[in-house]
């Protein structure tokens, strides 16, 4: 194999441009610290569709007038998604669509959102107790009010089923660089909502930190240390409007280890693992540390990690490799969906169960601590800058975002505890200098 070195895979990788969609993810288990190589290395034939496929999409997206996603609710209609209609177009608000910017507040201090399981027994009980109270409220609303949770639950549903139209074709906000601003703002206006039912402007969306596998390294770990690899209970008591019934039996198991594998891992051919049984502890514990390595800093492109470029009129897409969605999309987001299961495991119905908003808070979070990292990991495209994106606020009216306003959480109002990712957070790891093409 023919070394490229880190700065030059950087450099071709980085453009959002000269969109790299061929990324030869099997090498990064090639040649990296691999547990489990043997499970994931895919037949040629496979290899070949993916890159062909690829090529494809490079052709098109050359081919096509660029200009970013502007959405409206015209349009709108049930379509067909992950083999079933969906029918959840968002009731639309009487007042006009207003532009919305967030303005930082000078007199207000940064709310802090924290890890559930690092909270004591005070603030867990504190939080839960408010929580429960706005989720009874907004269970009680109205089906025509847009704050309920089942209208934003069914928002979501819009926005990723593809029943919203993009410039004349369905609309999905995964699998390409609008994932992670998008769900930022969703979960902005759902904490808005929350705090305005509760009349409490400080309240604060805290997080499940399942990626926290609370292995303490000397000198590296950071922060709370306490283990987030348990679903959190809050979520799991049948009398809590936080519970769900349609999830995965014995979530409620508190020595169940969450399984970040999901689909990271081949199975003769399918690129999904199913649901089965729980492997052993020390498996998951391995392979977990192995997989938020590879997600997080396999090469530290941003191509890599915020998936495909996604502009007006771009088909949707769902795939679960690197070529189409970004690294922590597709594969810690999605194995969380697929371990709690139930209504988790569909777009169209994941919004229904409260744990996706603590789950989505972590994935916010890994996103923020990703470009932290290094000063070049915010894209610069204005196709990406300038999508504009359209949600419900605290008063139920539409309002209109663009995505470079969502990309400083102080301007938002807060920021995140930090935690402990000492056992995967370090590109050696990850293998990055080994990588050849
Ligand atoms: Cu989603």
């Amino acid at each position: 194999m023919g070394g490229v070195g880190k700065t030059t895979l950087a450099k071709v990788m980085f453009k959002w441009s000269s969109e790299v969609y061929a990324v030869p993810y099997d090498m990064y288990h090639a040649v990296g610290p691999c547990f489990y190589c043997s499970a994931q290395l895919r037949p040629n034939a496979e290899y070949v569709e993916l890159l062909l496929r690829s090529l494809l999409l490079l052709l098109v997206s050359n081919f096509t007038t660029s200009a970013p996603v502007r959405l409206t609710f015209d349009g709108c209609k049930p379509t067909f998604s992950t083999g079933q209609m969906w029918d959840c177009c968002p009731i639309v608000s009487k007042e006009p669509i207003r532009n919305f910017k967030p303005t930082f507040n000078s007199s207000r201090p940064i709310r802090i959102r924290r890890a559930l399981q690092c909270l004591d027994e005070e603030e867990l009980e504190e939080y839960r107790d408010k929580l429960e109270t706005a989720y009874r409220i907004l269970n009680a609303l109205p089906d025509d009010d847009p704050r309920s949770l089942k209208n934003q639950a069914a928002f979501h549903c819009a926005n990723g089923a593809g029943t919203i139209d993009n410039a004349g074709v369905p609309f999905d906000i995964h699998f390409g660089w609008l994932f992670h601003p998008w769900h930022r703002w969703f979960l902005y206006f759902h904490e808005r909502i929350l705090q305005s039912v509760l009349g409490d402007p400080s309240f604060t969306l805290h997080f499940w930190n399942w990626d926290n596998d609370g292995i303490v390294i000397n000198g590296r770990s950071k922060g709370c240390t306490k283990s987030g690899h348990k679903f959190p209970s809050m979520y799991a008591d049948p009398s809590s409007p936080l519970y769900h019934q349609s999830r995965s039996p014995g979530l409620d198991d508190p020595s169940l280890l969450v399984d970040l594998g999901r689909t990271l891992y081949f199975k003769d051919g399918e690129t999904l693992l199913p649901p089965g049984p729980q492997l052993p502890d020390d498996v998951v514990l391995a392979r977990n540390t192995e997989a938020m390595a590879f997600w997080f800093n396999g090469d530290s492109s941003t191509r890599r990690f915020y998936g495909r470029a996604y502009r007006a009129g771009d088909p949707k897409m769902e795939d679960f490799s690197v070529t189409i969605g970004g690294s922590l999309e597709v594969y810690a987001h999605t194995s969380v969906h697929f371990w709690v299961q139930g209504d988790m495991a569909l777009t169209g119905t994941a919004a229904y169960d409260p744990v996706f908003y603590a789950h989505h808070g972590n994935i916010e979070r890994l996103w923020e601590h990703w470009m932290r990292q290094a000063p070049d990991r915010v894209p610069e495209d204005p196709d990406f800058l300038d999508a504009e994106l359209l949600f419900f606020d605290e008063n139920g009216d539409t309002v209109r975002v663009r995505v470079g306003d969502v990309l400083d959480t102080h301007l938002l109002g807060y920021d995140y505890e930090e935690t402990n990712d000492a056992s995967w957070n370090d590109p050696i790891l990850a293998g990055i200098t080994l990588v050849t093409l």
